[in-house]
């Protein structure tokens, strides 16, 4: 006779789940060992914030659900950090998480989990009647794919242990109920309106998001912005879109380059596609005094996180809406577009100011640089986030399709994580992950799974010894640094004690010759970037000007 945990198991595997990220306890044992016999990969993370982070990650890169478990009590306390990440993000995640035993008047690790689950924003059930569950367990699945946020399922683990008593009868799949919805065409009324205002800019900046990505309208952009004599540009998660394109500007947000900074002042147009126009990118008009904005999405917004952002709207699909807007419009004469913006575009350092770095340590600049030459271009790459995510955001020649970051919530300790998540959605694919020594130490214990599930994941840390971001900020105060700054932890031998390969690397010359053996010897390394703290990003220099000095 079935448990109720085989039919949960089978719930699972009918949902057609390849992969579950998780880390075992009372409530969740038995169901993840009767999932991994149904044939699901089971990849056994050392911390719960990181099941629900490598779930992210594979659900971005599959455009799938991920799905993670953990047991109840302090294995659902640890995702406080990553399911507001994946909210924020709009990550479709199912979270398999125990519940404290019904029968028992007190059980130590018991608390309420409700609250704390739909604070973050995400969505939490709790499953008290086995005849149900295998459709509420559907049903959190639907709810994940069409809220696109994560759900978590709470079920006592005494429930999960009876027998089950009488029929087997699971519902009909999510993946069969949810028709892929149609892409919605503009009306034609505001499509004439959006074309006379195109038709009326001298300097068009086509703005593209994940948005644009995931609804295919890159090579429509690319029209739209030839038609009009324009130039392109995406958000940060969505860079390298247009990553061949001469008439890229790059990354529009925090991390522009000095020349996309030039011509966004110059622009008096920016037709923004399928991105939320977010603070981080500008939204509130910052790095554009001087243009109108055009938004196309299926969601045209006025006022996005705090700020106005747009006054002019085409409700429509990303890819429909401009190929639409591109028809309306009438051909033209002059145009942005010359041989000598190209060439800037292309020869010009993202940031041109010089730094006095001490002899044994690299600019940060100088390492991105020649990893962007050595790395293959068919690598997958994971960007983290702190102040190095700056120098790592430059690789212009990287497309879309082989990039990911996730950094809505803007938490540091995901890298490995997220790495995880694209080594299990791309299997067959080399990772490489790009990450700080203060994040990374911060979930460093996920080398030993990267290890034991033998993913090919390539770790390049920018080690300032330091949480740079804070370093600079505290400078740019005047105040001590002491609590920021920690000296250069050993990346190379705590690699070489988890059974990783590690390496130290102080000069960028040295990049070349490392890539070449790792891509013949695979596996998984730690490449410990010996980086001087500094060098001060473009952004960071902006938001916390160098103090000056009492005269
Ligand atoms: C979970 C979390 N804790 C603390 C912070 C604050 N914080 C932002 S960046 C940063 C430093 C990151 O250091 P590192 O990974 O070495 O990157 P660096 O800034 O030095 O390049 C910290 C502590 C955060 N964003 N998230
Ligand atoms: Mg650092």
């Amino acid at each position: 006779m079935p448990r109720v945990f085989d039919v949960l198991a089978d719930t699972f595997a009918q949902e057609e789940v390849k992969t579950c990220f998780a880390l075992l306890g009372d409530a969740n044992m038995n169901w993840a060992t009767r999932l991994a016999e149904r044939g699901c990969r089971m990849i056994y993370v050392r911390h719960e914030h990181c099941a629900v982070a490598a779930a992210m990650a594979y659900a971005r890169k599959t455009r799938d659900v991920g799905v993670a478990s953990v047991t109840c009590g302090p294995g659902v306390t640890q995702l406080m950090t990553a399911l507001p990440a994946a909210v924020r993000a709009s990550l479709p995640v199912v979270v398999f998480a125990g519940e404290a035993p019904l029968k028992s008047p007190w059980y130590n690790q018991g608390i309420d989990q409700a609250p704390m689950v739909t604070a973050t924003g995400a969505a939490y059930h709790s499953l008290h009647f086995p005849s149900r569950m295998p459709t509420a367990i559907r049903d959190a699945f639907l709810q994940a794919r069409t809220e696109r946020r994560p759900v978590v399922l709470g079920i006592p683990f005494d429930l999960q242990s009876r027998p089950w008593e009488g029929e087997v009868t699971l519902a009909t799949p999510s993946r069969a109920l949810v028709s892929p919805p149609s892409p919605s065409p503009p009306a034609a009324a505001d499509v004439e309106c959006a074309a006379r205002l195109v038709a009326g800019a001298q300097r068009v900046v086509v703005f593209a998001g994940l948005g644009a990505v995931e609804a295919g309208a890159g090579q429509a952009c690319r029209d739209l912005a030839v038609r009009t004599g324009g130039l392109l540009t995406t958000t940060l998660p969505a860079r390298g879109l247009f990553h061949d394109d001469p008439f890229c500007i790059g990354i529009t947000g925090s991390f522009s380059t000095e020349v996309g900074l030039e011509c966004l002042k110059e622009a008096d147009l920016v037709v923004a596609v399928g991105c939320s126009l977010a603070f981080h990118a500008g939204g509130g008009g910052q790095l554009w005094p001087n243009a109108e904005v055009l938004h196309l999405d299926i969601e045209p917004r006025s006022v996005s996180q705090g700020q106005t952002v747009a006054r002019h709207h085409l409700r429509a699909d990303a890819r429909l809406g401009v190929e639409a807007l591109t028809a309306a419009l009438p051909a033209r004469e002059q145009s942005w577009r010359n041989n000598a913006l190209a060439a800037r575009i292309r020869t010009e350092p993202p940031d041109s100011l010089r730094f006095d770095v001490e002899p044994g340590l690299l600019d940060p600049r100088d390492a991105v640089v020649a990893l962007e030459d050595a790395l293959p271009v068919e690598w997958e790459l994971v960007n983290s986030s702190g102040h190095c995510s700056a120098f790592f955001a430059q690789m212009p020649s990287r497309p879309n399709e082989r990039f990911l970051t996730i950094r809505e919530f803007g938490a540091i300790g995901n890298g490995t994580s997220f790495a995880m998540g694209v080594a299990a959605a791309r299997p067959d694919s080399t990772v490489v992950l790009f990450d700080g020594d203060g994040s990374l130490l911060m979930n460093i214990q996920e080398l030993e799974t990267i290890r034991r599930h033998g993913l090919n994941i390539l770790i390049v840390v920018m080690n300032d010894g330091a949480y740079g971001s804070e370093v600079h900020k505290l400078r740019s105060e005047g105040l001590s640094e002491a609590g920021s700054v920690f000296g250069f932890a050993d990346f190379a031998g705590i690699a070489k004690g988890f059974g990783l390969d590690g390496q130290t690397i102080t000069d960028a010359a040295e990049i070349r010759a490392a890539v070449e053996a790792f891509a013949r010897s695979g596996g998984a390394a730690v490449w410990d970037l010996r980086v001087s703290d500094k060098v001060v990003s473009r952004i960071t220099r902006q938001a916390h000007p160098p103090r000056k000095q009492p005269a």
